[in-house]
């Protein structure tokens, strides 16, 4: 039979050759330094030369190999999505989801399929910030045994274009720009709204990216969408579509801008870290897998078009069916093989979903894997770990660089008799995927259908479904944003489209702008009017409360109070969150009690945007050190004006004067109010559970 030996997927067999290999090349006291042909080396420290201070040798083959090893290190980074980070883990179906789709990892609840998850920004380079504003990728590879399905999302749901052929312009205009390469990690200003102001296509996005979606708190309190309708097919080749969707059991929710720029300088890595750091502890990120399914037959009532991509089903219209969930629990070993080699492909697909007509989803279809082999470096990458298909791998491919397969046999084409016919083709019934037919008229133009036209109705949609402070926050977002492009005519057309979505949008965006407003024509509902789960605060009203992997710094000095303290924590502990003790220096301070307390952060080296809230023990001298102390003052308030809760012991109230802070504004819990120890917890641990503060109506003042 002609097929081509597959080596052990490391990426779920840990007894796996190659992961035995790996683990001894790592083990530093059960191997050698070698070469790479394994002869081992006596020292590597300094190079042959003749004599201590003469020339070096070229007959160094140890030097040589080092050398050339480093200088070959980089590869292409990938031309968006560049800075990403990835987790493995599994999925599972809750029940069969047969009445919909054949494909088999849905079919059975007790079956586990492995996962490579990839989050990502879009714009910014391999090495730029995480807490951008910019679109996140939320890219899934299952590793099915009927071959890799990859479900390679964003966390909103729609995307800025219609047809893939506009990909590298917005692309370009999005990136820095040409002549100056600016501005780094960022949207760019005059190209992108340049061209967002003659392509209105893309204003429905426009607004999810002005919103606070493109700020996450973090990967694991994200959404994720497929983006694109689907199909399902089920066993009877009855073809249904299909939208994805993730949501991620911790709740939805975001940075404030403030904060958001502030630690794109103090931690560029706040999101890597956290979901590193969250696996590691065991905390591990859950996202429930549903799906919008509309009858072929309803396709037409929807009052979308379910080809265009700047279009999203309100729920109301198709509810989210949940599927089953997703967990992470293992992080990558190495970043560079795992997280940077991985190549997700949207034509990666199993039997049982299928594509639709989709302008953008067809151009993906193509260049996903055109990239890749540039980024890869030839057409061998799906041999690499990471890529590797579960499913075993049997074709007439063959050759090219970095090839691993040693293909057996004479016959490398099909068909054959020589290798007795091998590898036979598989019908429907043996699992071969079979693309579902569909009936296919017209002419052949290049032209975009008059159902695409309307691209106000959803963006205004989205605009009025947002609460108070969410159109709050997306004004100023425009404002900044807009505020940055230096050509006025390209504001105005921004303006002129905005006066299509909503009145307070152009006029509160035109003010900061000084500019005028055109006049307010906004478009007409085209479905409710209002969608509950575009608002990520109407969200988080229907979640259960909980506060779970939720950072607090607690800020300390000598004297501080820590029997109290530790019944704050523990309760607090008890209920999923994290403090950690933060001093003006590392090492210990000494309580009230005389016992030593453990410093986990010194106060110079972090800051209150890494923690999403803040509690203040009592102690009177802590409390007095803290008070003279500006860094420990603006702390708070910082954390205030970013509306997160801050708590204070009975005892700690004078720091919030210190502050300016009022003791009865919304998401301040002090212990006079609330009682000590665990009563203070629990009145702290419910204010943290609401994520922000957003009627603190007089954090503005805060000079922080
Ligand atoms: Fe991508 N996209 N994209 N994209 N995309 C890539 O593939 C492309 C689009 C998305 O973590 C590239 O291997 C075109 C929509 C994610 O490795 C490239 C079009 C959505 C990732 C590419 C789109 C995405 C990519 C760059 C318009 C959400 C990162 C490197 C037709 C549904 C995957 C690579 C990872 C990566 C092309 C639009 C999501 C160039 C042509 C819509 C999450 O092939």
């Amino acid at each position: 039979m002609s097929s081509q030996k597959q080596p052990d997927a490391v990426h779920i067999d840990e007894n796996s050759k190659d992961a035995q290999l790996a683990s001894k090349r790592m083990d530093p006291t059960g191997s050698f330094l070698t070469t790479d042909q394994g002869i081992r080396v006596e020292h590597t420290d300094d190079s042959l030369k003749i004599g201590a201070r003469g020339p070096t040798l070229l007959e160094d083959f140890h030097f040589r190999e080092k050398m050339t090893r480093f200088d070959h290190e980089r590869i292409p980074e990938r031309v968006v999505h560049a800075r990403g980070s990835a987790a493995h883990g599994y999925f599972q179906p809750y029940e069969s989801q047969a009445k919909y789709t054949r494909a088999k990892f849905l079919q059975d609840p007790a079956r586990k399929t492995p996962v490579f998850v990839r989050f990502s920004t879009v714009a910014g380079s391999r090495g730029s910030a995480d807490t951008v504003r910019d679109v996140r990728g939320f890219a899934v590879k299952f590793y099915t045994e009927e071959g890799n399905f990859d479900l390679v999302g964003n966390n909103i749901p729609v995307f800025f274009i219609q047809d893939g052929i506009k990909f590298p312009d917005i692309i370009h205009a999005a990136k820095p720009e040409p002549h100056h390469e600016m501005p780094q990690a960022q949207t760019a200003h005059d190209s992108f709204w340049d061209f967002v102001s003659l392509v209105p296509e893309t204003l429905h996005m426009i607004m999810w990216t002005m919103s606070d979606r493109a700020i996450p708190r973090s990967f694991r309190m994200m959404q994720g969408f497929g983006v694109h309708t689907f199909r399902f097919i089920d066993a009877k080749n009855v073809s249904r579509f299909v939208k994805f969707h993730w949501k991620p059991l911790l709740g939805t929710h975001s940075l404030v801008w403030d904060e958001a720029q502030k630690l794109a300088g103090k931690d560029p890595d706040f999101h890597r870290r956290d979901l590193f750091e969250a696996i590691e502890q065991g905390d591990f990120p859950e996202y429930e897998l549903g799906v919008q399914i509309v009858e072929e037959a309803d396709a037409q009532k929807l009052g979308v078009d379910l080809l265009d991509a700047t279009k999203l089903i309100p729920e109301e219209v198709a509810p989210v069916l949940p599927v089953g969930k997703l967990t992470l629990n293992r992080n990558p070993t190495n970043f560079f093989a795992e997280t940077e080699q991985v190549a997700f492909c949207v034509a990666n697909i199993v039997p049982g979903i299928d594509f639709t007509d989709d302008p953008l989803m067809q151009a993906r279809l193509f260049s996903y894997l055109d990239t890749q082999l540039t980024r890869l470096g030839g057409p061998n990458f799906a041999e690499l770990p990471i890529n590797r298909p579960l499913a075993p791998v049997h074709n007439h491919q063959q050759d090219g660089f970095g090839r691993h397969t040693s293909n057996v046999g004479r016959a490398n084409y099909h068909p054959n008799s020589l290798g007795g016919g091998c590898p036979f083709l598989a019908g429907q019934q043996q699992g071969g995927f079979v693309h579902q037919p569909e009936q296919v008229t017209g002419q052949k133009l290049r032209a975009r259908p008059e159902s695409f036209k309307d691209h106000y109705s959803q963006a205004a949609l989205f605009f009025r479904s947002l609460s108070a402070p969410e159109q709050e926050h997306l004004i100023d977002a425009c404002r900044f944003e807009l505020g940055k492009v230096e050509s006025k005519a390209i504001q105005e057309r921004v303006l002129e489209h905005f006066a299509k979505i909503d009145a307070l949008l152009v006029t509160a965006v035109a003010e900061g702008l000084g500019l005028p407003a055109p006049k307010a024509t906004p478009a007409a509902p085209k479905g409710p009017p209002a969608s509950k789960a575009l608002s990520m605060e109407a969200m988080k009203l229907q979640m259960p409360p909980s506060i779970k992997t939720r950072r607090i710094a607690v800020l300390v000095a000598d004297g501080v109070d820590s029997d109290e303290l530790m019944a704050v924590r523990k309760e607090l502990e008890a209920q999923g969150a994290q403090l950690k003790i933060i001093a003006k220096r590392l090492g210990t301070v000494k309580a009230a009690n005389g016992k030593d307390l453990p410093v986990d952060k010194s106060a110079m080296t972090t800051a209150s945007v890494e923690y999403d809230a803040v509690f203040i023990p009592g102690g009177a001298a802590s409390v007095a050190t803290l008070k003279k102390d500006g860094e420990s003052r603006h702390f708070v308030q910082e954390a205030y004006l970013h509306c997160k809760t801050v708590g204070v012991s009975k005892d700690a109230e004078d720091l919030l004067k210190a502050c300016e802070i009022d003791p009865a504004a919304p998401g301040v819990v002090s212990g006079a109010g609330s009682g000590s120890g665990s009563a203070l917890a629990t009145a702290f641990a419910k204010a943290l559970s609401n994520h922000r503060h957003w009627d603190r109506k007089d954090h503005d003042r805060v000079p922080a």
